[in-house]
């Protein structure tokens, strides 16, 4: 407790409601694994090192862990994610360190991501590849002794397949964010619902009748098109990969190059886990209002530099709009800094949908608890079992039924002749 670094402590008792609300919606975290947890204590003894987004559904995650026996460091995984009330919250807790406040210096945040380096955890939980790739730089006496670590996130589970290739790679680490009931709920009907949250929060304008531009067609590009034409916009996807771009086409979208969705679009949303997506040639030719938003983990999908260059004036309208006046006159409106606009500007994704993803994270950190003599330092999906098992307890909640195979459909599944 005495070493937490939030904003205010005094905002713990409001940050404990948020986290109820949470958890009332996040039935398999905090209700049937949690259970679980608090009988066996599978965790007892066992240090976590985290790297996350600061939000209610972190909380309800963390609670879970330390019900299983665990001790937990937690740090920001954004400066801007911090919801303040939370980390109070959790810094009040027992057996939680928490060092996040919303509005961190890029300093801060990695000076917080090295303190949890520094608690030497057993398991290390990150969102972004900000921990592995610094314990792995910077610390690497404790990267040897970690048993293994998980990863939240596309853009993590990339560095991490590069530490691999690179035969760099220190301890097993499974790729969360690639389980089937992560990657295709969280990251399309939670970024889908919270990234267009986010936009509207900011800027309180009618998406129906908005040239809408997404920039990316993986899981959270379609998610946004999704929703975005749910709301009554025109939606042009731009994407690089033919086969994305093509589906995108058998789905109803306007498919078209970056430089001419450019000179149509009001809103314009990327998802690519690229930098430069949006840049110089691409601002030159934007209409007076358009828009600029990020759902992507890191704030370098819209390349912002350019954008200051181009400036001749910068001005905050509102929480979260920055708008650019350009040399000719035009004005583009930058939200959240170009950081993850749900995050920033709105609450992240919907609990419903992080109790599937973070009940794969407390599985796996078992899972590595359970199997830590057997693990090489590889990237590992989580395994088929705990995918099933988080689908399963997540319709239990919804108390949606499904069949079940025959025995005469089984063996007629196996048969060849
Ligand atoms: C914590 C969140 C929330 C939320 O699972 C999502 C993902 O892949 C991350 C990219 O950085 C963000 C993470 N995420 C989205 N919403 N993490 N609480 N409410």
């Amino acid at each position: 407790m005495v070493a937490s670094k939030v904003r205010d402590m005094s905002l713990k008792d409001r940050g404990m409601l948020q986290i109820e609300w949470a958890e009332m919606h996040m039935p398999v975290v905090s209700r049937y694994i949690r259970e679980e947890f608090s009988k066996n204590k599978p965790l007892n003894g066992v240090k976590i090192g985290a790297v996350l987004h600061v939000t209610k559904e972190t909380a309800a995650l963390i609670r879970t862990l330390v019900a299983g026996g665990a001790r937990v460091r937690l740090a920001a995984s954004n400066p801007l994610s911090t919801q303040d009330e939370v980390a109070a919250a959790l810094a009040d807790h027992e057996g939680v360190e928490v060092c996040a406040w919303r509005g961190m210096s890029e300093e801060e945040y990695f000076s917080c991501i090295r303190w949890v380096a520094e608690f030497e955890p057993n398991i290390v939980i990150d969102d972004g590849g900000d921990l592995h790739s610094t314990i792995h730089k910077e610390y690497p006496q404790v990267a040897e002794r970690i048993w293994g670590g998980t990863e939240e996130t596309t853009t993590g589970v990339i560095r991490l397949k590069a530490m691999e290739r690179e035969g760099v790679l220190k301890y097993p680490a499974i790729a969360v964010n690639d389980a089937y009931t992560k990657m295709m709920f969280d990251n399309r009907y939670g970024t889908g619902q919270s990234s267009i949250d986010g936009i509207l929060r900011a800027t309180n304008i009618l998406f129906a009748g908005k040239t809408v531009v997404v920039a990316g067609y993986g899981w959270v590009g379609r998610g946004i098109a999704l929703r975005a034409r749910g709301m009554g916009a025109r939606v042009i996807v731009t994407e690089v990969d033919p086969i994305k771009a093509l589906e995108a086409v058998m789905d109803g979208y306007e498919v078209k190059p970056m430089m001419e969705a450019a000179k149509i679009g009001d809103v314009f949303i990327t998802a690519t886990g690229n930098k430069k997506v949006i840049r110089r040639e691409h601002f030159e030719v934007m209409k007076d209002g358009a828009i600029l938003a990020n759902a992507g983990h890191f704030n370098v999908e819209i390349w912002i530099p350019d954008l200051e260059e181009l400036a001749v004036r910068k001005r905050q309208i509102r929480p979260h709009v920055t708008e650019y006046t350009l040399r000719d006159g035009r004005r583009l409106y930058l939200l959240a800094e170009g950081r993850l606009v749900n995050l920033v500007a709105a609450e992240g994704h919907p609990s419903e949908v992080m109790d599937m993803s973070f009940a794969n994270q407390a599985l796996s950190a078992l899972y590595i608890v359970e199997n830590k003599d057997k693990l090489e330092p590889r990237v590992y999906r989580v395994p088929r079992e705990i995918d099933e098992e988080v689908a399963r307890l997540k319709l239990k909640a919804m108390d949606v039924r499904i069949d079940e195979l025959t025995r005469e459909q089984v063996e007629y599944l196996q048969s060849w002749k």
